[in-house]
């Protein structure tokens, strides 16, 4: 009874997911879906895409958190639609489901986006099961969390399309094998294209910046 129940809310989301790609293929928007444990960085790494992509798409995010609208408030600044879901409200879930992008997707001028950025629940596990329809899935893994992240939770890493290796500003103080997360993530995921950056020194960001634009151009184009 329970595994039924557990498959009815899986499919539903599926189910879901799939109405809210159909929603954005027909309006040409491009969404990314970014993953990782707390504090990896994915403010710091929105707030820095939404500085370098502004000016050529208009750009609308998604905010989720257990609990405040902290994150939401530090994006506050570019002016753009920041649509914050707290899950505290609806029992503390630990990931974002597609029925509330799409809600969310449903408050938005659809007509005028070009790229929304989900920031997802800070947690290397659940959110990597709940498709959300979005173009991309990104999973930001910090130098701090170690090498051994991917053999851990391979389901994240191996459900993304992009690994974004972040505060490498810090390598010099730590005791990081590069080659040995690199061997870790092959091992999961041989596809994964991973970008090396610090959101905080801004290093790295450009082919990163680069890469979005190209996914956004190529739904644009398609
Ligand atoms: N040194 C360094 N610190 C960083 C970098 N990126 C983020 N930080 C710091 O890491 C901490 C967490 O960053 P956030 O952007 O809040 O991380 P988050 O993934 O959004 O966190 P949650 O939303 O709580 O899951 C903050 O103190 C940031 O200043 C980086 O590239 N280098
Ligand atoms: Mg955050």
């Amino acid at each position: 009874m329970e595994i039924k129940i557990l498959q009815d809310i899986m499919q539903s989301n599926k189910n879901v997911a799939g109405e809210v790609k159909a929603l954005l293929e027909s309006k040409k928007i491009y969404m990314i879906d970014m993953m990782s444990s707390p504090g990896s960085g994915k403010t710091m790494l929105t707030d820095r895409l939404i500085g370098a992509l502004k000016e050529r798409y208009r750009i609308a995010v998604i905010e989720g958190d257990i609990k405040t609208t902290r994150d939401a408030e530090r994006l506050a600044k570019h002016n753009i639609p920041i649509f914050q879901i707290e899950t505290d409200r609806f029992g503390g879930d630990c990931h974002l489901e597609s029925s509330w992008v799409k809600n969310c997707l449903e408050q938005f001028d659809l007509d005028s986006l070009d790229l929304v950025i989900i920031e997802n629940v800070g947690n290397l596990v659940c959110p990597a099961e709940f498709q959300l329809g979005d173009d991309e899935r990104i999973v930001v893994l910090s130098v701090t969390e170690g090498e051994d992240k991917p053999a851990k939770y391979p389901l994240m890493f191996n459900t993304s399309d992009t690994l974004v290796l972040n505060k490498i500003d810090l390598l010099p103080h730590l005791d990081y094998s590069m080659d040995e997360l690199m061997a870790n993530i092959k091992n999961v995921n041989p596809k994964i294209e991973v970008f090396q950056v610090s959101a905080k020194t801004g290093e790295g960001m450009d082919s990163l910046v680069q890469h979005i634009s190209a996914g956004i151009d190529g739904k644009k184009g398609a």
